[in-house]
């Protein structure tokens, strides 16, 4: 149903009472409604249609993470990225809800994105894409700020993150604003550390996963004091961990300065493309998925 906001029948809006009511709605304040976010029944639904592979990212309250996935959808919509096309998504709504945010006036880079919601462990979207004539789908998993820091804090916090152990990749999120600022450097490194050794350590995060360490906001990386303290801690976490494969990806999903185009996204997609499928199987061991019958990797809310 469409609507013509020019109508000016008894009842109707016209369109110059409808703009100042538009213009006057915070869409960029309002956070990511738990509707919007994939359950785990519609994620296990997806999962057991087809082969699927599941991407997570970990990372701190407003890391980032969002924006990546907003932006990278953002990018779909104009065209194939890195011979990538789009070609569905089960997560309309929510995408439409993220590029509500950082879209509105087409003020890309000055936009503000909505929080995703704190009363869930994660927000979960679709998409399915089209590679080398074979069509994937894809669940991105974006844990929620405050799941990543009592993760940090508690093991008992563990359990509702479990589905980390069927990720095919994980992306380590660090806040490059945090990188480049000496006073909140180390402890954005600290927690990232903290909770990916806690779920290392509790069988949770497989580290045969293809995984990434992801630094967002690489347009606030201004001093060439920065890059050193990253490469520190990127290796840090690289050599403290039993990765089967873990490279790094600089990215600025929303620079702040217009003159730089989105950053990285393109990388993060490849890496991502290219992570072999992997599943756990019954007796909970990891184990590739092809050729195995679609039911094997349907294990994302159940055990
Ligand atoms: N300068 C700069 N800011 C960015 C960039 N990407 C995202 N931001 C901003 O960082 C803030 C947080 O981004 P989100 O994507 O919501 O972060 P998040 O990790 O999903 O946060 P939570 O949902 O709270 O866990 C927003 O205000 C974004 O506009 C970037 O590339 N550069
Ligand atoms: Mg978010």
């Amino acid at each position: 149903m469409s609507t013509d906001l020019t109508a000016s029948a008894e009842g109707e809006a016209t369109r110059a009472e409808v703009e100042p009511r538009l213009q006057s709605v915070e869409i960029a304040k309002t956070p990511i409604s738990d509707d919007l976010t994939l359950d785990r029944n519609a994620i296990d639904a997806i999962m057991a249609k087809n082969q699927t592979k599941l991407v997570v990212l970990i990372g701190g309250s407003r890391a980032g993470k969002t924006s990546l996935l907003a932006v990278l959808f953002h990018k779909f919509l104009k065209g194939a990225v890195e011979s990538v096309a789009f070609a569905g998504s089960e997560s309309l709504p929510a995408f439409a809800r993220m590029l509500a945010a950082i879209s509105v006036q087409n003020r890309i880079s000055r936009a503000s994105m909505p929080r995703t919601t704190p009363s869930g462990d994660y927000f979960g979207v679709h998409l399915k894409l089209a590679h080398k004539n074979r069509l994937t789908d894809y669940i991105f998993i974006d844990i929620s700020g405050e799941m990543y820091r009592d993760a940090g804090r508690h093991a008992s916090f563990i359990p509702p993150l479990k589905f980390i152990r069927r990720a095919d990749f994980v992306g380590l999120v660090l806040d490059g604003s945090k990188i480049c600022n000496p006073a909140k450097r180390e402890s954005e490194f600290q927690q990232l550390f903290a909770v990916t050794k806690r779920l290392v350590d509790t069988n949770t995060l497989q580290p045969s996963a293809e995984a990434a360490i992801v630094f967002t906001k690489i347009d606030t990386w201004d001093d060439d004091s920065v890059e050193p303290m990253a490469a520190h801690y990127s290796d840090k976490l690289v050599v403290s961990f039993p990765w089967r494969h873990i490279r790094r990806i600089d990215t600025a999903a929303l620079p702040r300065n217009k003159e730089i185009d989105d950053t990285g996204l393109s990388a993060l997609l490849a890496t991502i493309i290219e992570a072999p499928a992997f599943c756990i199987s019954s007796k909970g061991t990891r184990v590739g998925v092809s050729g195995l019958p679609t039911s094997w990797y349907a294990r994302f809310g159940t055990e």
